[in-house]
């Protein structure tokens, strides 16, 4: 009897484990050098592996004061300029792509010089999966 209970345990545990387990992937973080104070950009892949859809509700890093997520849109003049989104929807089974001169996060006021080289945690906080890691690697 307590090898069946056991059992049961063992598979509910590891089911609720696999519904825990994000379906989002977050990939090939980076973000520019600046110095302490300065504002500055961070790009990464935002990758769905699963039937749903999810949302990106914000994004926050230690390295930075204040983070946004910006979509980049073109002036009615003809320059080029900068919206933040509330949320960023990620489509089932598909990949976004956050680059320059495209989607972004925008890290204001860093808390300290970022040199090429050097590594800053960012997590976006996803609706269905919560906090969501990633490393940023500081490229020039
Ligand atoms: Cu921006």
């Amino acid at each position: 009897m307590m090898r069946v209970w056991l059992a049961l345990w063992l598979g509910t545990a590891s089911l609720l484990w696999a519904q825990r387990q994000p379906a989002i992937e977050l990939r090939n973080g980076w973000m520019y050098s600046a110095d302490s104070g300065m504002v500055t950009g961070a790009f990464l892949e935002i990758h769905n592996r699963s039937s749903q859809p999810d949302t990106i509700l914000h994004a926050q890093s230690d390295c930075a004061e204040h983070t946004e997520i910006h979509t980049t849109v073109r002036n009615s003049d003809g320059t080029m300029g900068m919206r933040p989104l509330s949320e960023l929807v990620v489509p089932a089974q598909k990949t976004i792509v956050l680059k320059p001169r495209s989607l972004h996060v925008m890290l204001y006021h860093l808390r300290r010089t970022l040199g090429v080289g050097d590594r800053c945690r960012l997590v976006l906080k996803s609706k269905r999966y919560g906090d969501l890691p990633i490393e940023l690697e500081v490229r020039r």
